[in-house]
């Protein structure tokens, strides 16, 4: 049996091997709720941008954000143990809590044909402990974060319109802040939902913007098998650099955006004639994002009280990097793939921009800088408050993300065209490699360098160093069996071949 390992995001695999795992998973958030004083805790069912026949479960923690990293590895235990083991894990861990404490936990699900069924086992955890379950069916993931920090928060039950309305209306009452014409901007946009969840609930939201954002929606078939995430979405877009399928170009659109499986993720692209496309990818999301809150920054006079950084991981690409530092002024820092160690990190700040290259991120802004712009009470202070209540700052929301994207294009009047042009990108390639165990590999420093297999980053190191400006890192993915493979240099050709001798370098050692 296939150890699993509470990763990236939670557990993941082949969803026809899980329902141990949700029984397990539902034991385990009870025990949550109990130790967190009966506060709801979230059960999210989805494998995001896997393949359809893959599935899996996360938790989301009483503050609407992921969960704390000493019970991923309760969460790891649980699932790794035997069967005849589980009571008395369970039983052990029941000692640290209060055991008489109600326990509350909501649940939503994604739209995968394994979804419902998985959550019956997961239901058949929870009634062990008599928890109280509110079910949200068919949500995106950033949906409950925001529905599990609100039950918490403002202790009350919110209903889907809550969350559309929420952004919705943020969004409509920071148009009083924007110029009332445009000469680049357009509000068409062609959106590609994956043939998931998010393709059906972004209509909801387009209820509450309409006209002000004109969404036609492509890839939204969420009925025939083997539709979701296929050659559409947001990881397809990132890594093939493709216009998705869905016919999309059929008629034409200015702005173009994927999402994924769940909807936390987020692309905005436009077509070349060649039916590739230039991405406008999460590393541009976080140069757009970061610009503008500086300059909000400036104009309420608290650049210098507060301090502000972005957050990435080695997938960022280099001429990013450089330009956030250079360009902007802004400190930017680094850490190991996954959002949830982005999010740690940008904790830290008054404000922390996060965003992996594949489109998930979100902002951050702390407690001390919302009650400075309180306390000003001027006009740019108000706006500024605006634009954070926009910000669903529990998790990467494409929803949230898109009216922040949509309303700061609005802000400075471009075209994604003018948005791409801010700086160029360093030629880059990521692709996989399938091996026969890919947690062999060992890395540190923020996935840059591979300590397990001993000898393959210096065989790494030696390639990268015939080529001009050239980076590469390999490291295992935490939700799906293979190893990526991350190669930047000066040209095509360059990462071409480099690609594909670090590909030979992990044949050779894996
Ligand atoms: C998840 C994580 C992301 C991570 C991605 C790929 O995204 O939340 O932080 O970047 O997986 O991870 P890996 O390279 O380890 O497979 P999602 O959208 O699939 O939930």
């Amino acid at each position: 049996m296939e150890l699993l390992q509470y990763g990236t995001a939670g557990f993941r695999t082949k969803a026809s091997v899980l329902p141990y795992v949700f029984y397990r998973v539902g034991l385990l958030a009870s025990l949550r709720s109990k130790s967190k004083g009966g506060q709801s805790i979230g059960l999210m069912i989805t494998a995001s941008h896997n393949p359809e026949q893959d599935n899996g479960i996360k938790l989301i923690d009483p503050s609407g954000e992921m969960l704390e990293q000493s019970w991923e590895v309760v969460a790891t235990q649980l699932v790794q143990s035997n069967n005849d083991q589980v009571r008395d894990y369970v039983e052990s861990k029941l000692k640290e809590v209060d055991k008489s404490v109600p326990s509350t936990v909501m649940i939503g699900y994604d739209t995968r044909p394994s979804s419902k069924p998985l959550l019956e086992a997961a239901l058949d955890g929870l009634h062990v402990f008599g928890t109280n379950v509110i079910n949200y069916t068919l949500v995106t993931t950033p949906m409950l974060h925001f529905f599990v920090f609100n039950h918490n928060v403002n202790k009350q039950v919110y209903e889907e319109k809550e969350y559309f309305e929420h952004y919705g209306y943020a969004y409509q009452s920071y148009k009083k802040y924007l110029p009332s014409e445009y000469k680049s901007y357009s509000n068409e946009i062609a959106f590609d939902g994956a043939n998931g969840v998010g393709g059906l609930k972004i209509k909801n939201l387009q209820n509450v913007v309409k006209p002000d954002l004109n969404i036609e929606v492509f890839n939204q078939d969420v009925s025939t098998q083997g539709k979701l995430n296929f050659q559409c979405g947001a990881d397809f877009v990132k890594t093939r650099k493709t216009v998705p399928s869905g016919d999309m170009l059929r008629s034409s659109h200015s702005k173009y955006l994927s999402v994924d499986g769940d909807a936390d993720r987020i692309i905005y692209w436009y077509p070349n004639s060649d039916n590739s496309v230039n991405l406008l990818d999460g590393d541009r999301i976080a140069v757009l994002l970061a610009m503008y809150i500086n300059e909000l920054l400036v104009k309420c006079n608290l650049k210098d009280s507060v301090q502000m950084k972005v957050i990435q991981t080695a997938y960022t690409n280099g001429n990013c990097t450089k330009y956030i530092k250079d360009n902007l002024g802004i400190d930017v820092i680094f850490t190991s793939t996954g959002v949830k160690y982005l999010h740690h990190e940008a904790l830290k700040y008054d404000i922390g921009v996060y965003f992996e290259a594949n489109g998930h991120g979100t902002v951050l802004f702390s407690q001390k800088l919302k009650t400075l712009l309180a306390q000003e009470n001027t006009e740019v202070s108000k706006q500024f408050l605006n634009f954070i209540e926009m910000t669903n700052e529990t998790v990467g929301d494409s929803f949230s993300i898109m009216l922040l994207i949509e309303t700061v294009l609005q802000a400075k009047d471009l075209t994604l065209a003018q948005w791409y042009a801010l700086y160029h990108d360093l030629a880059n390639k990521l692709s996989t490699a399938t091996v026969s165990n890919r947690n062999l590999i060992k890395t540190i420093n923020a996935d840059t360098e591979i300590v397990e297999p001993v000898g393959m980053q210096d065989t790494i190191n030696k390639s990268v160093a015939k080529y001009k400006n050239a980076r590469s890192f390999v490291r295992p993915s935490g939700t799906e069996d293979i190893v990526r493979v991350y190669v930047e240099a000066e040209t095509n050709e360059d990462v071409k071949a480099l690609t594909e001798e670090v590909q030979q370098i992990v044949n050779q050692y894996l």
